[in-house]
């Protein structure tokens, strides 16, 4: 891959954008090797991902602004599609991912960290949906997952000012779960996704598609599926060995079956 790194340190692999000279800018190439990358690290082994972006100032600026001006109506839903299908591929993924938001996450880059797990910042991380500024709108599903996650009026105020914020004030409207300096921003993200390792997978696993598919749901539809998702906790291995060893006071040794 051209534009993606990949690490893996035991159960936590960390996937990086790595276009630092455009402030990694999203064009369709990158799109396609972060999907390609999801599929890389979809092991057994790994239990949580980090996605961040390379060097000091972004996460990723957005869409690649310089092939807009080319785009007819087809390429630009083509485009659309192929970021709306990689942001729901991360929201589905079975392990937590972590947006590690190192600096710049605009338009296309903050629905991309929308569509992570969870998101922690960068004292220097901004983030917007500065797409009006160009004419556009968000594309990769920032007018539906914003305002799930911070309300329908910072949404809306977001999504037509084009304001961006910076990470306190995305902290207190809850965009982002913590802000950290930058030297303390991947040694966080790390600290999550190990003890997210300790935990059983299948009920990790299990717990992400409560809370994504829920959301979209009733609450009477939701707490069905959550029934029925904790009923299928109870067919693993790592059900017994977890509640076994409690009863036997001794920390649980979790293997994903
Ligand atoms: N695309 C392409 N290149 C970018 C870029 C971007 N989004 N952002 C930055 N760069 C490039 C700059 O052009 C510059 O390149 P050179 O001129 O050196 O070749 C380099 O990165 C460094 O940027 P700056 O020199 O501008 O750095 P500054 O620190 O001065 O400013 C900035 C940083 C982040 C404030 C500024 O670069 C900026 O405003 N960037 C644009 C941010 C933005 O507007 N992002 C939203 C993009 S729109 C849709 C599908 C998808 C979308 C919409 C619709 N459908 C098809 C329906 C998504 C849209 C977006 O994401």
């Amino acid at each position: 891959m051209e534009f993606i790194r990949i690490d893996i340190s035991g159960p936590v692999a960390t996937i990086t954008i790595d276009r630092p000279k455009a402030l990694n800018a999203l064009t369709p190439q990158v799109l396609d090797e972060l999907s390609q990358a999801l599929e890389v690290v979809n092991t057994d082994e790994v239990r949580a991902v980090i996605l961040t972006g390379a060097g000091e100032k972004a996460f990723a600026a957005g869409a690649d602004i310089k092939e807009f001006p080319s785009f007819g109506p087809f390429q630009a839903q083509e485009f659309a599609v192929r970021g709306q299908n990689l942001t729901r591929k991360l929201e589905a993924f079975p392990k937590p991912v972590i947006a590690a938001i190192n600096g710049f996450a605009l338009g296309g880059g903050c629905e991309l960290a929308l569509a992570c797990h969870m998101r922690v910042a960068s004292e220097k991380a901004k983030l917007g949906q500065p797409e009006v500024n160009l004419g556009v709108m968000a594309g990769f599903g920032g007018s539906q997952r914003l305002p799930r996650l911070v309300g329908k009026g910072v949404a809306l105020e977001m999504l037509t000012t084009g304001r961006v914020l910076d990470a306190t004030e995305a902290l207190r409207v809850g965009l982002v779960n913590a802000v950290t300096t930058a030297e303390e921003l991947l040694p966080t993200c790390i600290k999550i996704g190990e003890q997210i390792a300790g935990k059983a997978p299948r009920a990790v696993a299990l717990t992400l598609e409560a809370v994504n598919r829920g959301l979209n749901m009733t609450l009477e539809e939701g707490l069905n599926l959550e029934a029925q998702l904790f009923a299928l906790t109870f067919t693993t291995e790592d059900m017994q060995e977890g509640t076994r060893a409690f009863i036997d006071k001794r920390k649980p040794k979790f293997t994903g079956k």
